[in-house]
C-alpha cells in the first residue's frame, strides 16, 4: 500500500507539471480528490486494512490528498493570475493619449446662400411664407396670368401628375395664396424648392428660388429699383455695379431682368459672363393687373412689384462652381470646401 501511495504521489506531480489550462486541472482535482477520485477511494478502502496498518497508511494518504490539493490549488492560482494579467494588459487603454477631432459640420452652400437672401429681406421688413410643392395648375399658371395653351407656358418645362395637378415651377403661387387670405400691405418673401423637367451643367429638375413682392397703394416702378439694388448691393458688395434690361413675364408689366457686373472678370469679359462684363441676377416687374383681379384686389387701388431670384444660380456665381449638379451629389469633398 505505501508502494502504491508512492506511484501515486508520482502521477499526481506528473500530471500537475502537464496541466496548462484552467479546464485540466478541474479535470485532476475530480480525477484525484473528487467522489469518485483515487485518493477518495483509499480513503474510503482503510477499513479493510488491518489495525496495525490502518493508522499509518490513513495518516500518509490524508497527507497526500493535502499535498495534492494544494498543488493543484497553488498552480491553478497562479494561472488564473497570469490570465488576468494578460487581459488587463490587452484591455488597458492610455489615458494620457490625446483624443479624436470629431469632424464640424457645415450648412450645405445653398442653405447659406438661402439664409443670407432671407435675412437681408428680414431686415427690410419683409415675412416669410411658405407652400405647397404639389400645386394645382390654377395656382401656378391660371392666376398667374398664363392662359391655357399659351405659349409662355413653354417657358416652364411643368411635371404633370394629373392634367391639373402639378410640381410648382415656381414659389409664386404663394403669393397668390398669400393675396387671397390677405389684404395690402404685403411685404412677403417665399424661398422653396422648384420643379422643372430639365437638367444640364445649369439646370436641375429641382431647385431652389426665393420670390417676394410687395404691394400696397402707390407701389412704383422707384420701389422696386430702390429695394432691388439695395438687395445687391447687400448680397455682392456696396459697389456692385447694377443694370436694368426690359423683359416680358406673364404675371408682370412692366417686367425686368436685372444684372450685375461679373464678379469674376469685375466687367472686362470673360466665360461666366459670355464676354459681356454683366450676369444676369435678378427677374423682376410690377405685378401685372390680371394678377390683382384674380385674387380680387382692385388695380385702380393697389399696385406692387415681384422679384425671383435662382439660388442654385447665385451660389454658382459667389463660389465659381461650373456644373449645378454637384449641389445634389453629397460629394464630402466638394461640400467641405464651403
Ligand atoms: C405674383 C406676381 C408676380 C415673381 C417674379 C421673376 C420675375 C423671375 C426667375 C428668377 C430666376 C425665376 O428661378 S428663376 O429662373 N424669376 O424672373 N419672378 S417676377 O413675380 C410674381 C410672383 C408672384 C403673384
Amino acid at each position: 500500500m505505501r508502494e502504491k501511495l508512492v506511484e501515486l504521489e508520482k502521477l499526481i506531480l506528473a500530471d500537475v507539471e502537464k496541466a496548462s489550462t484552467i479546464p485540466e486541472f478541474d479535470n485532476l482535482r475530480v480525477k484525484y480528490l473528487g467522489r469518485n477520485g483515487e485518493l477518495t477511494n483509499i480513503l474510503r478502502e482503510l477499513g479493510k486494512l488491518s489495525p496495525e496498518e490502518r493508522p499509518l497508511i490513513g495518516k500518509l494518504t490524508n497527507d497526500l490528498k493535502i499535498k495534492a490539493q494544494n498543488i493543484i490549488d497553488e498552480r491553478s492560482a497562479l494561472l488564473k493570475e497570469a490570465e488576468k494579467q494578460k487581459s488587463i494588459k490587452k484591455e488597458s487603454i492610455d489615458v494620457t493619449l490625446s483624443g479624436r477631432k470629431r469632424p464640424l459640420g457645415h450648412l450645405h452652400p445653398l442653405s447659406q446662400v438661402m439664409y443670407e437672401v432671407e435675412d437681408i429681406f428680414l431686415k427690410l421688413g419683409f415675412e416669410i411664407a411658405e407652400g405647397p410643392e404639389v400645386e394645382l395648375d390654377y395656382y401656378n399658371f391660371e392666376a398667374l396670368n398664363f392662359p391655357k395653351d399659351h405659349p409662355a407656358r413653354d417657358m416652364h418645362d411643368t411635371f404633370y401628375i394629373t392634367e391639373n395637378i402639378i410640381l410648382r415651377t415656381h414659389t409664386s403661387p404663394v403669393q397668390i395664396r398669400v393675396m387671397e387670405n390677405r389684404k395690402p400691405p404685403l411685404q412677403v418673401i417665399v424661398p422653396g424648392r422648384v420643379y422643372r423637367c430639365d437638367a444640364d451643367v445649369s439646370h436641375s429638375p429641382m431647385f431652389h428660388q426665393v420670390e417676394g413682392f410687395m404691394v400696397d397703394k402707390k407701389i412704383t416702378f422707384g420701389d422696386l429699383k430702390g429695394v432691388l439694388s439695395l438687395f445687391l448691393r447687400k448680397m455682392f458688395g456696396s459697389k456692385t455695379k447694377v443694370r436694368f434690361r426690359p423683359s416680358y413675364f406673364p404675371f408682370t408689366e412692366p417686367s425686368v431682368e436685372i444684372d450685375i457686373e461679373c464678379q469674376l472678370c469685375k466687367g472686362k469679359g470673360c466665360r461666366v459672363c459670355k464676354e459681356s462684363g454683366w450676369v444676369e441676377i435678378l427677374g423682376a416687374g410690377m405685378i401685372d393687373p390680371e394678377v390683382f383681379k384674380a385674387v380680387k384686389y382692385d388695380p385702380e387701388k393697389y399696385s406692387g412689384f415681384a422679384f425671383g431670384i435662382g439660388i442654385e444660380r447665385i451660389t454658382m456665381l459667389k463660389f465659381a462652381i461650373d456644373d449645378i449638379r454637384l449641389f445634389f451629389e453629397n460629394n464630402m469633398l466638394f461640400l467641405k470646401q464651403f
